[in-house]
């Protein structure tokens, strides 16, 4: 039976857009080996989605005054155009909403509680009384008791690193509303992560392929002795708890995310029409799972831990990950990516300037591989100019445009019988690259596999430039048709084996070269039709100018550097004319009565120049005698309106902030009936 693999790349939270510290950890490396798998004729299928429940997403939403399904549903599609643009080749991309994965996730909770791996205990939290509701780590806000940097969230300080819990706090409150928070008792599911030390532990030990720093980093972390941790929460946003006693709680993000990489695949099989087709892959196939450092634990501890909690499915073993190709930070600059402090190159910003094929090569040279690496700019020019323009795009130019000048616009015919050494020597060069490069792929050494495409198109450029093809055709013209035929077939071996790296511009060079379908293997065949006509050879590279380069530092260097607009809800805009009709006045409130027929009215009688009558639901909100001799502003020529049966014929302003309402007042004394503009 063939090789069957299922690649994922973590699924970011849709809490913001995606920058290129995001691309050079879990995405692009995934995406250069799904395509040569493909190319290579393996079963391959690549799935990913987005994050959208945990306290990133609900934090952010409030940030933005959005609910977090809006948040989400505008990071989806933003995500989604994003990767396709810089042509991250999903089979699928889910979302972590869709009901398949609420479904599966409570699926795998629910045969945890089953098998016994389970187990209920009461903790302590910190709790809002205000907002009502148990407060995350991250919903409290205060200073760092160590290093007392202000305003640092309840799960660690970001100014000294110190891990906390959130009533260590100095001063500790409510982000959403300040009040300071009470610490009162609930109860959460825990997993028995102990249950499974030994056969994590053996297994660990018997993956000699992983990246060693993955493997160690594990095994420390396993030495140290598994411990139970709390798979639910008390939040809203989030997966329901599928149990009677739950119903208020969610599933913690981080146990129903990692299960998003079934309900994609799941998502993916239907999609196909085979809705079983998802089980060949996790119960007979390699999983491999691409991710950043920080993401280690939850994916090769945890989720193997669920795995193996869960039991058989339909008789079979889920199969544990293959492998963890863990990537390690992309610095920019020489500092850390921080997108609070806009120190970030957003994708979207990035691919409005150059095209995707310059970033994934230059993220490619530099990928972290082993180590953090860094994204300079000057780097990034010097790499495009001197080894994708100077070495790639002038070796496939100048062979294409030699040709198309010199034989009539064909593909020149080569004549075996004059084959000379050099000609061999390019010739077994380009038989035996594919499976150089293939091999270093195949062990995730993208960087590796990238150098190896330099040095062979530096030894085509050393072949054209021995065979003088421009003075063999004016003296041997057969010995230069051979030079620029294997020069040709050069070209095309390096349009392969570079395709998985830069997909765009090398389907452009194949099809001018009028090959529009190739396998891996192809790279080292002849496959050029002789005589065929040769479409006329556009450059594919373009050099990186000193202006542009300056302009990328200065973005970057300005205090709001590439600053992304967050979600904008639709607004509808008004005129100034529509808005100069509406008659806004001060006023004072004279005197307040129960609404007789409603418990949540009042009605209100204002000064406002003259006495108008008004029904408001502000009963919640303010005691009558609060009321009585406020100032207000009020709008007066709203069409009146009968509110159980009593006309109310003005409106007073007020704030609500979801929460508080605040009636507006004018900042000093003015006079009653003032116009408001
Ligand atoms: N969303 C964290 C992150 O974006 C998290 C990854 C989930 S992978 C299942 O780094
Ligand atoms: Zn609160």
């Amino acid at each position: 039976m063939s090789e069957r693999i299922l690649v994922t790349s973590a699924l970011p939270y849709a809490n913001g857009p995606l920058h290129i510290g995001h691309i050079a950890g879990a995405y692009l490396p995934a995406d250069t080996f799904v395509r040569y798998k493909r190319l290579d004729g393996t079963d391959v299928i690549y799935v990913g989605g987005t994050d959208e429940y945990g306290t990133a997403i609900e934090i952010k939403a409030i940030k933005d005054g959005i609910t977090p399904r809006e948040l989400v549903d505008f990071y989806y599609e933003d995500m989604k155009k994003d990767f396709k643009n810089l042509g991250i080749s999903f089979d699928n991309f889910s979302r972590t909403s869709l009901k398949v994965h609420h479904e599966t996730s409570q699926d795998f909770f629910l045969k945890l509680v089953e098998n016994g791996h389970i187990v209920k205990k009461t903790v302590t939290q910190a709790y809002c009384p205000k907002c009502s509701m148990f407060l995350a780590d991250r919903y409290v806000e205060g200073t760092c008791p160590e290093c007392k940097a202000l305003d640092q969230k309840g799960n660690q300080c970001e100014e000294c690193g110190k891990i906390l819990e959130p009533m260590e706090l100095i001063d500790p409150r409510c982000i959403t509303c300040s009040t300071h928070p009470e610490v009162k008792e609930t109860f959460q599911w825990f997993i028995r992560l102990k249950d499974f030390q030994d056969e994590l532990e053996d297994w660990m030990k018997s993956n000699t392929h992983w990246r060693p720093n993955v493997v160690n980093f594990c095994l420390n972390w396993i030495k140290q002795g598994l411990q139970e941790r709390a798979i639910t929460r008390d939040l809203k946003w989030g997966i329901p708890v599928p149990l009677e006693e739950g119903k208020d709680k969610v599933l913690y993000v981080w146990f129903e995310a990692v299960i998003g990489y079934v309900s994609s695949s799941k998502e993916w099989a239907q999609k196909q029409g085979k809705p079983d087709a998802w089980k060949d892959y996790w119960l007979d196939g390699k999983i491999i799972h691409f991710i950043g450092k920080d993401n280690i634990p939850f994916h090769a501890m945890m989720w193997p831990a669920f795995l193996l909690g869960y039991g058989n499915y339909e008789g079979k073993n889920w199969k544990l990950p293959y492998d963890v190709p863990a990537n390690e930070y992309l610095n920019i600059g020489g500092r850390k990516t921080s997108t609070s402090r806009n120190w970030a190159i957003w994708l979207d910003d990035f691919l409005k300037d150059f095209p995707p094929d310059y970033l994934r090569y230059y993220l490619t040279s530099i990928a972290p591989e082993s180590k953090d690496t860094d994204f300079f700019w000057e780097e990034f020019q010097k790499r495009i100019n001197d080894e994708l323009n100077d070495i790639i795009g002038n070796f496939i130019h100048r062979s294409m445009t030699f040709s198309f000048n010199n034989f009539e616009g064909k593909i020149p015919q080569m004549d075996s019988a004059l084959v000379d050494a050099d000609d061999r020597e390019a010739i077994n060069a380009m038989h035996e690259i594919g499976e150089k490069v293939g091999t270093l792929i195949n062990n995730f050494k993208m960087k590796d596999a990238l150098k190896e495409i330099i040095s062979f198109a530096k030894m085509c450029n050393r072949y054209f430039d021995k065979k003088e093809p421009w003075k063999l055709v004016k003296n041997d013209k057969a010995k230069a048709e051979n030079a620029i035929y294997i020069s040709l077939e050069l070209s095309k071996t390096l349009s392969i084996i570079l395709n998985p790296f830069l997909p765009f511009s090398t389907e452009k060079i194949l099809n001018q070269l009028g090959i529009t379908s190739f396998s891996w293997g192809d790279s080292g065949e002849f496959l050029l039709v002789q005589r065929k006509k040769l479409s006329k050879p556009e450059p594919v590279f373009f050099k990186v100018s000193d202006e542009e380069i300056k302009h990328q530092i200065q973005k970057l260097d300005s205090p709001e550097p590439m600053k992304k607009t967050i979600v904008n809800k639709e607004v509808k805009l008004v005129s100034f004319e529509d808005f100069q009709k509406l008659d806004i006045r001060t006023g004072k409130i004279i005197s307040v009565e129960d609404h007789p027929k409603a418990d949540k009215l009042y009605v209100i009688k204002i000064d406002v120049g003259e006495e108008r009558t008004i029904v408001a639901g502000i009963k919640g909100h303010y005691d009558k005698t609060e009321l009585i001799g406020k100032n207000i502003v009020a709008i007066c020529n709203l069409e009146p309106a009968k509110i159980r049966g009593i006309e109310s014929q003005a409106m007073i302003l007020a704030a609500d902030d979801g929460k508080l309402v605040s009636l507006l007042e004018a900042d000093r004394d003015t006079k009653i009936g003032s116009k408001v503009r």
